[in-house]
């Protein structure tokens, strides 16, 4: 019998084959995808996020439970490309202009992910028009940006100029984070939310979304 929550406890201990194995099991058991995410993945990356915030887990543990998560993944998007399950939101998400920090930005997006974001990571250095160009090209909830140097963080406030200069400031919250950045900061260039870590990133990502 499909066993969803050995496969969140196989997340959350980070074994990517048991993971994988027990994926499988669910899938060729006809357990609905919907399911084997909420059950399973989002399920078992909630509990690394909650840890991840408690300080119980560091940055590796939580490396490695993205890891077992994306094999069961892997899996699995082939049947929700196939089926009408729906992400609980689209995220795009980048290291600001001038900055190649991406260690905390990756881990935002594998929390996104495990959440059950569609994510799109537009990568380091972005300039404000690539995320005006993917919000253009894409549907898109939810802009997400990362800053790790005091100087790199008003290229923040210039992507938000630069959305609101192309009229699409109003399709997407846009929410910020990384070490120098404040909830001040946030309030200052007129961001919707500011994180100050991977597993808040989520909540404030599905917060905004609702408001
Ligand atoms: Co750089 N670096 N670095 N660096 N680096 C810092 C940030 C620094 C504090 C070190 C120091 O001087 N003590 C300092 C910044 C000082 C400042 O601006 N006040 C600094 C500097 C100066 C520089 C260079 C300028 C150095 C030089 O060349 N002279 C240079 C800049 C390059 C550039 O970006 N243009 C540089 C380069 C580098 C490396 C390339 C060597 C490397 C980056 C490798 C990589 O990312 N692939 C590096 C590293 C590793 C660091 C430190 C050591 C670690 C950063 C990190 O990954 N932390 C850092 C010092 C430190 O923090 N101890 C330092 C772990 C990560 C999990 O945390 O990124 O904060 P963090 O992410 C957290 C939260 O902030 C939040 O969630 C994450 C997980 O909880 N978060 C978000 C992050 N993004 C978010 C987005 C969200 C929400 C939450 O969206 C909504």
């Amino acid at each position: 019998m499909a066993d969803l929550k050995g496969l969140a406890e196989a997340i959350i201990n980070g074994k990517a084959d048991p993971a994988r194995a027990l994926t499988k099991q669910a899938i060729d058991e006809k357990v609905p995808p919907k399911q084997i995410i909420d059950q399973g993945l989002i399920a078992g990356m909630s509990v690394v996020g909650e840890r991840f915030k408690a300080n119980e887990f560091y940055v590796p543990e939580v490396l490695i439970a993205a890891r077992a998560m994306h094999a069961a993944l892997d899996l699995l998007k082939p049947l929700l490309a196939e089926g009408d399950v729906q992400p609980v939101g689209r995220v795009a998400i980048g290291t600001v202009k001038g900055d190649l920090h991406d260690i905390g930005k990756n881990l935002v997006a594998m929390m996104m992910e495990g959440a059950g974001f569609e994510v799109t990571d537009l990568g380091v250095d972005v300039s404000p028009d690539k995320f005006v160009e993917a919000i253009k090209q894409k549907k898109i909830d939810v802009i997400a940006l990362s800053a790790l140097l005091t100087t790199t963080m008003p290229a923040m406030g210039e992507t938000i100029k630069a959305l609101n200069a192309n009229g699409v400031r109003k399709k997407v919250k846009v929410i910020i984070g990384g070490a120098p950045v404040t909830q001040s900061y946030a309030d200052e260039i007129g961001a919707d939310g500011y994180a100050p870590d991977a597993a808040s990133a989520v909540d404030i990502a599905k917060e905004v979304m609702a408001a």
